[in-house]
């Protein structure tokens, strides 16, 4: 991860444009560390780069390791794919690829976005918050596929099974089970060359119990989804409510803790949603940063700002990939705390920044990093904790 400390002004564009580079390029998080007063100093000029755009090469494993592949799957009669966030974009090539292997989808966290929709073959995530069926389906596999998952939890894997792994940075093969075969290829492309070399005509015994269990899974979870009459609602039913009235384009964001186990569950993504998270264990109150930054993305034609109060929209996936691109359009950090200043100003922001200065106030010496405690604000809910891990208990883990 690139982390730098920024201690003279001139260092700032070189570091930030660093940050946006290495962000964009390894599609992870960049940290700049700015003390509060280079904040009031005089950047020196320097002649623009180009826009930061992430490279795009096509990556494809050679074809004799397609082959080896190939030739385990087509020798399996019990195939399962688990897919993960390296399936951006490559939707379509993965459910063909199933298609073709009768092979059950599912998918982790990161994942849901990417394959849950439009899937005849989706029967779920696995985990501790996933479905039973996302769990059974992989622990009843006897060669396992796995593209662009960094999937964490090791006792979800199957002991038995063979083990394939598709992965675009080698570094990440093998790193949450043993495998018989690692590859290093994006998933699109390699799905897509995988695919014809798959014989047609398997049979879908596999696939069928998969499906028939997820359809039970899934109807046990709805269950809890429903009105009961009592006060507060159920959280599930609340969060059913939130996809049901959501635009067909909106971008879901939620934090970790329950709110990650009720969007796992909960929230139906189509083509054009998203579901932004953080989803590390350790990272808490990613979500109100997250939305303000989806919140900032190109709107589709027609879409004023502030005009749908608390529903964020979608920008096309081409658009939003592209940070550096938005950071060059939009004028960046500066633009971001006037368009807070501005919903603030306008009574439509959030209640917590109608209710306070729009701007923080940086301390003139100090180190300008302010925290919850400091704002008089302690941290999450005594006892929170349990409680949730209770409730998720009760709705139907693996
Ligand atoms: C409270 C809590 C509970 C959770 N419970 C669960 C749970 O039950 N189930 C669950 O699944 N998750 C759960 N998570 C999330 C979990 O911690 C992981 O973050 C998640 O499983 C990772 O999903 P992923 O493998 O899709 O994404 P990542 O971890 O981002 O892995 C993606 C992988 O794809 C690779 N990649 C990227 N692009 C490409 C490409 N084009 N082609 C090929 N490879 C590519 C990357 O190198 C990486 O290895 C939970 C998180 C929290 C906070
Ligand atoms: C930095 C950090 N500290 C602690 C945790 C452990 N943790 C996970 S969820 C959570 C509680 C979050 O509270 P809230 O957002 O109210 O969610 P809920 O209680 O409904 O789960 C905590 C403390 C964490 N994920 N990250």
């Amino acid at each position: 991860m690139y982390t730098e400390l920024v201690s003279d002004a001139s260092q700032l564009p070189w570091v930030l444009e660093n940050a946006m580079r290495a962000a964009v390029e390894h599609s992870d998080v960049a940290v700049v560390v700015v003390p509060g007063d280079i904040f009031y100093a005089e950047a020196p000029d320097r002649r623009p780069s180009a826009p930061i755009r992430a490279a795009r090469p096509v990556v494809i494993p050679q074809e004799e390791d397609l082959r080896v592949v190939a030739d385990l799957l087509n020798a399996s009669q019990r195939v399962t794919i688990l897919a993960g966030a390296g399936a951006a974009g490559a939707h379509d090539e993965v459910v063909t690829l199933a298609g073709r292997l009768q092979a059950p989808i599912v998918h982790a966290l990161r994942g849901k976005e990417h394959l849950e929709w439009e899937n005849p073959y989706d029967v779920g995530m696995t985990g501790l918050i996933g479905f039973s069926s996302g769990y059974r389906a992989m622990l009843k596999a006897d060669v396992l596929l796995i593209l662009g998952s960094d999937f964490p939890y090791r006792q979800f894997y199957p002991e038995d099974a063979t083990v394939i792994q598709v992965d675009l940075r080698g570094g990440q093969l093998g790193r949450r089970t043993a495998l018989d075969v690692g590859l290093v290829g994006d998933v699109r492309p390699t799905a897509r060359a995988l695919t014809p070399l798959i014989a047609e005509g398997r049979n879908s015994r596999h696939l069928d119990a998969a499906l028939k269990h997820y359809r039970r899974a899934r109807e046990e979870l709805d269950d809890l989804a429903t009105d009961d009459g009592k006060t507060p609602i159920h959280p599930q039913y609340l969060t059913r409510l939130v996809s049901q009235h959501a635009a067909s384009d909106a971008i879901f964001t939620a934090d970790v803790g329950s709110p990650t186990v009720m969007a796992a569950r909960y929230l139906e993504m189509t083509k054009a949603r998203r579901l932004v998270g953080s989803f590390n264990h350790g990272s808490m109150a990613n979500a109100m940063p997250q939305a303000l930054g989806a919140r900032r993305g190109p709107r589709p034609p027609g879409h004023r700002a502030g005009r749908r109060r608390g529903t964020l929209h979608a920008p096309r996936r081409s658009d939003h990939s592209d940070p550096g691109e938005l950071a060059h359009q939009g004028g960046g950090l500066q633009q971001l705390v006037a368009e807070l200043r501005r919903t603030g100003d306008e009574g439509r922001g959030p209640a917590d920044l109608r209710d306070r200065p729009p701007q923080p106030q940086l301390r003139r010496g100090g180190n300008g990093h302010g925290t919850d405690r400091d704002q008089g604000r302690g941290p999450g809910r005594p006892g929170g904790r349990r409680g949730a891990d209770a409730r998720h208990r009760r709705a139907g883990g693996p």
